[in-house]
């Protein structure tokens, strides 16, 4: 083989092997085994940027910094998502104060109200979280103003008030809530660890044993509800293969 021939097949293969542009931002969708989210350090996919991916978190951006060594912390002002991602990103480190939940691009942040206390979620995510984006049985996707209707009603055993449905409806329009996310939302608030606890447990017991729970009853239930994540539905289940239950006579 003469020198010239094996040159051109060492351009073939340095051209098959290279790596798609490096140092170039990504960007372009990708497949859906790929999927990865890009925070850019201004609007419109500009300026320093950094690449995650699912299973990948960052508790507090101050730690950290743009693949190109910018301050990344209240930095982030768009971001991108690709190939079936979705990142939570929170106000405060650790992940804490207020999230949103990011499935599409987002080309200027300062377009995305925060519910309280700042005018956007430009420049102001301290800690991000990257999962697989979770894909959603066949059915309809269920209307906001019912996801919080049952969520009431399974964790504080009433009906939403109209400024709690107003809220709440928020969060799951503009803040990206899922069901999921308002239930454990709901189940870390006051109400749900006092009265609505309380309230699920009388009426499963008397739905299902037709009297009012007992002490001992009503003190092991709620340990379950706060402390094992219980849902109504396995109280009642519960209740329903009890000694008790076998034994009340049937109704017509
Ligand atoms: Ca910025």
């Amino acid at each position: 083989m003469g020198m010239k021939t094996s040159g051109i097949i060492l351009t073939l293969l340095l051209v098959v092997h290279l790596p798609a542009q490096p140092g170039k931002a990504p960007g372009r969708p990708g497949p859906r085994d790929n999927p990865h989210i890009i925070l850019y350090e201004h609007a419109n996919y500009r300026g320093d940027f950094l690449v995650l991916y699912p299973g990948e978190q960052i508790p507090n951006l101050a730690n950290g910094r743009f693949e190109g060594g910018a301050r990344i912390n209240d930095r982030i002002s768009s971001i991108r998502i690709v190939g079936g991602a979705e990142l939570y990103v929170f106000e405060h480190a650790n992940f804490g104060g207020h999230v949103m939940r990011v499935t599409e691009d987002i080309r200027n942040l300062a377009d995305r109200p925060v519910p309280v206390g700042r005018a956007s979620w430009n420049d102001a995510i301290s800690a991000v979280r990257v999962d697989r984006e979770l894909r959603r049985g066949g059915g309809r996707p269920a209307n906001p103003d019912q996801i919080v209707r049952r969520a009431y009603e399974d964790l504080f055993g009433r009906a939403p008030d109209p400024a709690g449905l107003r809220h709440y409806r928020s969060m799951i329009i503009d803040q990206g809530w899922t069901d999921r996310m308002l239930r454990d939302h709901l189940r870390r608030s006051e109400e749900f660890r006092g009265p609505g606890v309380d309230r699920i447990i009388q009426r499963a017991y008397e739905d299902v044993l037709r009297r009012a729970p007992d002490p001992s009853g009503l003190r092991t239930y709620r340990r379950l509800l706060l402390e094992e994540e219980w849902t109504e539905q396995q109280l009642r289940d519960h209740l329903r293969r009890s000694d008790e239950y076998r034994n009340l006579p049937r109704r017509n």
